[in-house]
Formats: C-alpha cells, sequence, structure tokens
C-alpha cells in the first residue's frame, strides 16, 4: 500500500522567482528554505516531488536597473541570475528546476496562456491611465497611495508615476464572485488564515479589469500579433510556475504535478499568487493551484533591510560564520512561519549553542561516546522497557505523525519546537537515569538505556533532515544508519543489536556570544 501511494502522491513545490534586479539576500534565502524543507520531507515521506526557483527577469525595473550598470539587459540577467544558482548551493537548496523568464521555452508558455485567454474572450484592447509604481511593477488605485512632499506613494512605500499608454487588459472584474467561491470551498488556499481574510475583504470590495500589457519599454514577452505591446511582467513572472511543468504540452510527463501543492510567496506578492494568478488559470480552463503560503518578513536588528540603509544580510557570511545547518534551523525555528520576524545575531548564538550545541548535540554525543565506552561500541539490544522508558519510546513514537501534521501547513516553528520539546525530555531521562553510573552498578540496566537513547535519537535524526541535512546525515553515520534506512517508512523497522558504531564526533560549534 505504501508503494502505492508513493507513485500516485506528487507534490509540485515553488518559491517566487526573484527580480535580477540585485543579488540575493537573506530573504530570499528564507523563502526558498522554506520551499527546500517542505520538499525535502516530501521526499522523506516517498511522495514524488518538483521543487522549482528562478528568476524574473523582463520589466521595468530590471531594465533601469541594466541600464544603471551599463549592461546590456540579457549579459546584465545572465550575471545576476547566476549569483541566484550560486545561493541555492550555498544554502544546500535541493531544487530539481531552475527557470529564468528569459528562455525561449518561457516565451512560448507565456503566448500560449495568453492566446488561450483571447479565446476565451478574456482579454481585450483599451488604454490604461493611472498609476504604477515601477519598484513593485504594480498599479495602484487613487485611494490606495499616500502623498508626502508633492510625491505620491504606494502602501509599500514605492514611488508611483502617472502612466497612459494603449494597453490589453484582463477581464478580472468577471472573476470576483468566482474566486470567492473557489476561497469557500478551498479554506486552506491561502494561509496563513490572517492573510486569507485580507485577500477576501480585497476581492469582497470589488476587482476592476487588469493592464496586462505595455508599450513604453521592450524588455519583456511580445503580445502575440501585436509587437507594439510586451506582456505586463507579472502575468510573463506567473506563467513560470506552469512553464517549468512543460505547458501548453500537457501531455509532458511533469505536467501531472499541476495544481501545486504550495506557492511559497512573501507577504508583499501575496495580491498577485492569491488573485490573478488563480484567475488566470481559471479564465484559460487549468486547475488554481492547492494553496499560496505568504510567510513574513525579516528586518535587521529591528530595522527594515534595505540597499540604502545598507544594512542587507548576505546569507553567504552568515553561512561563513555559523555553518550553514544553524543557519537553516535558526531561521524555521525563530520565528513562526507567516509572521514578521527581526534577525539578531544574538538570538542566533542562543539558539546554536542552547538547543543545537547543548541539547541535541551533546546528547548524541554522550549516548554515542557512552556506546564506544561501556557497551563496546555496538548498539545494544532492545529490552522490555521500564516505566520511565515507555514514556520516553511513546514520545517519540508519536513525533513523526505531529511534525507531519505541522509541516502539512507549513508550521516549521511547530514542527521544530515538538522535536526539541522531546529533545528536552531526552536530556532529563539520561539525566534521572544516569548510564555512566551504571557500568559498574548494574551494566545490563545501562545498556536498556543506551539503547533507548539511541531509538530516539535515530527518530530526532530522521525527522530532522529536512531542516539540517548535512548534520543529520553526519549524525545518522554515527548512528548506524545505512542510507536506505533514512526515510520515514524505516521507523517503523527496529536496528539489530550488535551494529557496531563509529566513534562519535561533535556535532555543533558552540559561538562565544559577544558581550
Ligand atoms: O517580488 N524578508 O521578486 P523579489 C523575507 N519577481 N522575505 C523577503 C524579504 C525580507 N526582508 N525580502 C525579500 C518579486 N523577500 C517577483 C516575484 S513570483 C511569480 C515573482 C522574499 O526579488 C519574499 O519571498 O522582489 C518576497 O516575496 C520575495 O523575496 C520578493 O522577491
Amino acid at each position: 500500500i505504501s508503494d502505492v501511494k508513493a507513485v500516485t502522491t506528487s507534490s509540485y513545490i515553488t518559491t517566487p522567482i526573484y527580480y535580477v534586479n540585485d543579488k540575493p539576500h537573506v530573504g530570499h534565502a528564507y523563502s526558498t528554505l522554506a520551499a527546500d524543507v517542505l520538499a525535502r520531507w516530501r521526499r522523506l515521506q516517498g511522495r514524488r516531488v518538483y521543487f522549482l526557483t528562478g528568476t524574473d527577469e523582463h520589466g521595468q525595473k530590471v531594465e533601469k536597473a541594466a541600464q544603471d550598470a551599463g549592461m546590456d539587459p540579457q549579459a546584465f540577467t545572465d550575471k545576476v541570475s547566476q549569483s541566484f544558482r550560486d545561493l541555492t548551493a550555498t544554502m544546500g537548496f535541493s531544487n530539481d528546476g531552475f527557470i529564468r523568464t528569459t528562455e525561449e521555452r518561457h516565451k512560448r508558455a507565456c503566448q500560449a496562456l495568453w492566446t488561450k485567454l483571447v479565446e476565451n474572450d478574456e482579454i481585450y484592447l483599451g488604454a490604461y491611465e493611472g498609476w504604477y509604481a515601477v519598484r513593485d511593477e504594480a498599479f495602484y488605485g487613487p485611494d490606495e497611495l499616500v502623498e508626502r512632499d508633492g510625491v505620491k506613494y504606494a502602501p509599500s512605500g514605492a514611488p508611483v508615476e502617472w502612466v497612459k499608454e494603449p494597453s490589453y487588459f484582463f477581464r478580472l472584474s468577471n472573476w470576483a464572485d468566482k474566486l470567492l467561491a473557489y476561497y469557500d470551498a478551498n479554506p486552506d488556499f491561502i494561509l496563513p488564515a490572517s492573510r486569507r481574510n485580507e485577500v477576501v475583504a480585497f476581492v469582497k470590495s470589488g476587482l476592476s479589469d487588469l493592464s496586462i500589457s505595455r508599450t513604453s519599454f521592450t524588455w519583456g514577452v511580445k503580445v502575440p500579433g501585436d509587437d507594439a505591446h510586451v506582456m505586463y511582467v507579472w502575468i510573463d513572472a506567473l506563467t513560470n510556475y506552469i512553464t517549468a511543468l512543460g505547458y501548453p504540452d500537457e501531455a509532458a510527463p511533469e505536467w501531472q504535478l499541476w495544481p501545486a501543492e504550495v506557492h511559497f510567496v512573501g507577504k508583499d506578492i501575496l495580491r498577485f499568487h492569491a488573485i490573478y494568478w488563480p484567475a488566470f488559470l481559471l479564465a484559460a480552463g487549468l486547475p488554481a493551484p492547492k494553496r499560496v503560503f505568504a510567510h513574513g518578513w525579516w528586518t535587521n536588528e529591528g530595522q527594515k533591510i534595505s540597499k540604502s540603509l545598507g544594512n542587507v544580510i548576505d546569507p553567504v557570511a552568515l553561512v561563513e560564520e555559523f555553518g550553514l545547518d544553524p543557519l537553516r534551523y535558526f531561521l524555521l525555528r525563530e520565528v513562526p512561519f507567516g509572521q514578521d520576524g527581526d534577525f539578531s545575531r544574538s538570538a542566533l548564538v542562543n539558539r546554536l549553542n542552547g538547543e543545537l550545541a547543548n541539547a541535541l548535540g551533546n546528547l548524541a554525543n554522550r549516548t554515542l561516546s557512552l556506546i564506544q565506552r561501556n557497551a563496546d561500541a555496538v548498539l545494544p539490544e532492545a529490552t522490555a522497557p521500564t516505566e520511565a522508558d515507555a514514556a520516553l519510546a511513546a514520545q517519540v513514537a508519536a513525533l513523526p505523525g505531529v511534525v507531519g501534521a505541522h509541516l502539512d501547513r507549513q508550521e516549521f516553528h511547530l514542527a521544530l519546537e515538538a522535536i526539541m520539546a522531546a529533545v528536552r525530555d531526552a536530556n532529563g531521562y539520561i539525566t534521572v537515569a544516569a548510564p555512566w553510573a551504571l557500568k559498574k552498578t548494574d551494566p545490563a540496566r545501562g545498556l536498556a538505556v543506551l539503547r533507548h537513547l539511541h531509538d530516539a535519537l535515530r527518530v530526532f535524526a530522521t525527522l530532522l533532515q529536512p531542516f539540517m541535512p548535512g548534520t543529520m546525515a553526519k549524525l545518522l553515520d554515527q548512528l548506524g544508519l545505512p542510507e536506505a534506512a533514512r526515510g520515514l517508512d524505516a521507523l517503523s523497522t527496529k536496528l539489530p543489536g550488535g551494529l557496531a558504531l563509529p566513534p562519535p564526533e561533535p556535532l555543533f560549534r558552540k559561538i562565544e556570544q559577544a558581550a
């Protein structure tokens, strides 16, 4: 039965595609990290996974950035896109695909979707007159703007300019009721719930038709049959999610993975994903994604992260200083996923020293060192549990289900909290059982305690693999688990006593807390 499930259940997981106007920072790494952890979890469950990230390379904002750099836009996007590709290696991301919107396959997909929308009478030619923010690549209504010193700004803080040009429109106004029905029928389509409510309220207030082409610049996908227009960068960008699966070739093997399980996005771009995107898809007769999860924003030691403030956090420097897995752990542990968070060095050091080095690292090191010294470096046999053993074992046995339920809702922080609560209890158990004192007084009990601890560590290491793949691979090596026995279904098979275990090595390096 589990085999059938493995082939019939699949997951398509995506990140935003990032603008190539600037190099990646910790916020970009954060979105992709969340997607990476879910993708790794699904693979651990035996699902077929396609995990996609990439770069968004058209539009006025990127065109301006290329001009500022004195470069041709294609050469400029080639260069910056590569820095996002490099980030996937730095952060240990396991993406199956990397898409660039300047690829031919993507232009084809955009034009096919456009043509379909024209056939379905969802697009008409008109003229756009209104406010546009290049920084957000978004149109705003006059009532959404604020004015400071004679300059008008979007709610995001981006300056807006008055735009007047011929434009194709998408009949978004026709879709409000259908979108509301879709949200109703799929209560978890938008998570977290607070964000869902915002979107529902916005759609209920009524939707205007959406301008989806521009004539005032050329860096984009040409509108089929009308070369004077390039597509609005958001219809181009959103289409990436289906390009990557082979659209418009619905016979392509990857196409079966549509609709996506989750599009991970920052809260800044929820409107595009939860309103425009399902409307485009439904209008083209395609299924809408199953979920859009909008996560919060990181600030840096209390301040908004921005290039002009010079406080952009470079993920490469963090990995060098703290190590990759502690950083991955911290980002998903520190802040409830979905809420805003503040990046502070001292918080990272506290988590690393307290939870990783002390709680988990020491538990593993003490247990595995004692197995070397007191158990001839082999795994003791499983024995009948005492009450204390059974309590720990029951808590540990429930963990995969608890973690799985949290990850199904992208509650990364709660999944980690549950694992760490069990690690704390395992530390309580080792302190009370004191296996180091038992070699002389009750060696058989000493061995039994080590076996129970080994069983618990195996579960912790297995479940933590998606979060800290490198370090957990080391721990699983030390625990004697062969590669083939590291999936979730392997947890139901007991390891044989007598398995030879290698001497342990420390998993985490503590960091001095700055005074
Ligand atoms: O919006 N904290 O690209 P973008 C957390 N190309 N996340 C952050 C962040 C921060 N301080 N700063 C950025 C675009 N992000 C479009 C997307 S998708 C079809 C097109 C993350 O380069 C967050 O995920 O401006 C946000 O949504 C994304 O970077 C914006 O990246």
